[in-house]
């Protein structure tokens, strides 16, 4: 287990935080994911007296941006411009502490990123394979998957997409799909050869599960991580596409390759390097970026949310290894990547088009940051999915920032400016009460510390007012509204104490609400020093305090409830139309139980598996689109559901003789099989 004794101030820590997309405003969900987090620890460690560096920035390419831009009828250039500069606002009203928010538009990125698709390709590592793919011939392009449409080949479906109906489920060759039509110039597009190449994932599966063993040991990978690793490495790593015919991104940097860039995702992470090498340029110091990224002994912590796992804890990582392979000047890898799970917004979904979710910068505009910083915090999807609720705000702010800790500090200020001249009053008689506070001031922040080095940044908040609790229980207790007329020398005591215990809770409490912090500092008329001395009498005796000023205004009913009422009222969460089916329809569908007994490949579909099944009376073939989802190895034997009276058909070739039944999980792309209990019969009924 890590703790914060051990650990020697002065390391040299990189952090970086995910690349958003300069596509959409930033969200609440944004924030709790992978910004907050970062942004406390950062600041912890900066306290701390470490080296810092932390870095961010809009991640500018890909197909969204480019769809968007057709959306509007305006170009790519337009979006990430208008997108890039509000988030790196949003960010800044919030207090995102970013040593720099570059952008993967820079020249800077587009050579790095090309520097290491060169070095790939001239060590040979890259595979070039060859494809059919849609074409729109009439604005001369290749088409990603998500500009075609057509009809599906199994139900019907006009709005199926190019290998995949998203109404039937099937999966399909795109040569199967009836009527093609381009989402960009309503054309019928043609099919056409094009080569792309590959990065060998597999290769580097080994060495991978390695890597991750060894960090985990030696810096405890939250448990959510590893899982989601785990299943990665129990698929199977496959060779997988670097480069896409786009127009919109970093080209491919090889002679006579025109209108391909590089696979966003493949540049993007290497985004965090080139925006280190950016702010290098920034400070006048061109080599700077190397001694963080090139130096052993730098810590390298990878803040993200759950959905992009396995590009910084897989893919970036196999990158690096490599470069590494092949050139002098080695990269670290991540020791670790605490990522989080998801927020949702008072029950659901953040969605932008239902109008489900509030933006930073609109909250910002009604609320002051810290509220929102400290709410988040206290709330954060560590280890499962949180939601955001208006009256949990409100609850947070009004009975903990402002009844607890504002409070505390306000109930003291002004005992020492009516009873001791606005001045830190002398100590006297230490009490058993005055020493039990002057333990807990000591050791309360050493526990907090403990818990922002493992990333349990959630009840490092909680810890953080507890310290406010246990300062007013303090003052509740000793107290000096009787001490001030019968005991003054006690009431000097309790007063002192107080005072050193603001003065701590306002270092500890710097990385949630910085902006309230200064403000505490300010009233105490001292600077802050460093983290180590938290707990320690830092306020001498005789020393002069400012005027006390509000900390947190509580919110109203009325304000939370505007707010509320401007949420869609019964909110139509897209409710599916289901047409309704009687009880002899459902009949007609036979489910049975049967057995997983073999399972393997389909050639050229890496979505789908052929199995065998028994059903107790007979065996069958079944085509699923499961790939993803599980390893050949642990389908065997396994207990499931299939739609027994399907009609039969061909799916890339491979007869289908039924359906198995399974549902979606959260993580796109993946499905759980139903499973049924072992106990029960092959070829028993469900109804
Ligand atoms: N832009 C996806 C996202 O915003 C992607 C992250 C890039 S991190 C290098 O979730
Ligand atoms: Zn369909």
């Amino acid at each position: 287990m890590v703790n914060a004794k051990d650990i020697p101030s002065g390391e040299k820590v990189l952090v970086t935080s995910a690349l958003p997309y300069a596509n959409g405003n930033i969200h609440l969900g944004h924030l709790s994911g992978a910004y907050l987090p970062a942004d406390i620890y950062v600041r912890y460690k900066r306290l701390k007296g470490d080296d810092i560096l932390y870095i961010c920035g809009s991640d500018e390419h890909g197909v969204p941006i480019t769809i968007t831009a057709d959306k509007e009828k305006v170009t790519p250039k337009e979006i990430i411009d208008r997108y890039h500069n509000a988030n790196k606002n949003a960010f800044e009203k919030f207090g995102m502490s970013f040593d720099i928010y570059s952008r993967t538009s820079l020249p800077i990125h587009h050579e790095t990123a090309q520097q290491f698709f060169k070095s790939f390709h001239d060590q040979g590592l890259l595979v070039e394979k060859k494809s059919m793919q849609f074409y729109d011939e009439k604005v001369n392009m290749f088409l990603p998957d998500r500009y075609v449409e057509g009809t599906c080949p199994r139900c019907g479906n006009e709005e199926a997409r190019s290998d995949e109906c998203e109404k039937c489920g099937s999966l399909y060759d795109p040569s199967e799909l009836k009527n093609p039509k381009s989402k960009i110039s309503g054309e019928t597009p043609i099919l056409k050869e094009t080569s792309h190449w590959f990065f060998p994932l597999g290769k580097y599966q080994e060495r991978l599960v390695k890597y991750v063993d060894e960090m985990n040991e030696k810096f405890g990978w939250k448990d959510n991580v590893l899982q989601y690793c785990k299943s990665w490495f129990n698929d199977g790593l496959k060779d997988r596409a670097v480069t896409r015919d786009l127009d919109w991104g970093v080209k491919v940097p090889l002679d006579g390759v025109d209108n391909k860039v590089l696979y966003v995702w493949f540049e993007a992470v290497l985004g965090y390097i080139s925006a280190t090498k950016e702010l290098s340029l920034q400070r006048g110091e061109p080599d700077m970026w190397k001694s963080y990224w090139q130096s052993a002994d730098t810590k390298y912590i990878a803040f993200i949310g759950k959905d992009n796992v396995v590009f910084h804890t897989i893919i970036f990582p196999a990158m690096l290894m490599a470069w590494n392979d092949a050139n002098a000047d080695k990269f670290v890898l991540p020791q670790n990547v605490p990522a989080n799970e998801f927020l949702n917004f008072e029950g659901k979904k953040f969605s932008k088009s239902r109008g489900w979710g509030i933006d930073v910068d609109e909250f910002l505009n009604l609320f002051p940051a810290d509220l929102l910083r400290y709410t988040l915090a206290a709330n954060l999807p560590e280890n499962k999915d949180t939601d955001f609720f208006w009256k949990e705000f409100q609850g947070r702010t009004n009975g903990e920032l402002a009844d607890i800790l504002g409070n505390f500090i306000n109930r003291t200020f002004t005992f020492a400016h009516k009873h001791f001249e606005g001045k830190v009053p002398e100590r006297g008689k230490l009490e058993k009460i005055d020493l039990d506070m002057i333990e807990y001031l000591k050791t309360q922040p050493q526990k907090i510390a403990d818990l922002l080095e493992r990333y349990k940044i959630k009840d490092a908040v909680f810890e953080m007012m507890n310290l406010a609790r246990a300062g007013n229980k303090y003052f509740n207790d000793s107290e000096p509204w009787v001490s001030s007329k019968k005991n003054k020398e006690q009431c000097a005591t309790t007063i002192n104490i107080c005072l050193n215990t603001i003065y701590t809770l306002a270092e500890v409490f710097e990385p949630v609400i910085p902006f309230s912090s200064v403000k505490i500092f300010k009233m105490l008329n001292i600077s802050p020093t460093t983290w180590e001395k938290c707990g320690n009498e830092n306020m001498q005796a005789g020393h002069k305090l400012n005027e006390p000023e509000i900390l947190f205004t509580k919110i109203e009913d009325k304000m939370i409830e505007e707010q509320i009422n401007k949420l869609p009222q019964n909110d139509e969460t897209p409710k599916e139309v289901i047409e309704e089916i009687t009880i002899d329809d459902f009949k007609r569908v036979k489910l049975r139980v049967a057995k997983i007994i073999a399972a393997e490949n389909v050639k050229k579909s890496d979505k789908l598996l052929k199995l065998q099944i028994d059903l107790g009376t007979e065996k069958r073939q079944l085509v699923a689109g499961i790939a993803k989802s599980y390893s050949l190895e642990e389908l065997i034997g396994k207990k499931i559901l299939i739609v027994a009276n399907l009609k039969a058909a061909k799916l890339f070739g491979v007869e289908s003789q039924g359906m198995i039944l399974a549902v979606d999980t959260p993580e796109e792309g993946k499905v759980k099989i139903i499973e049924i209990d072992e106990s029960i019969n092959l070829g028993s009924t469900a109804k």
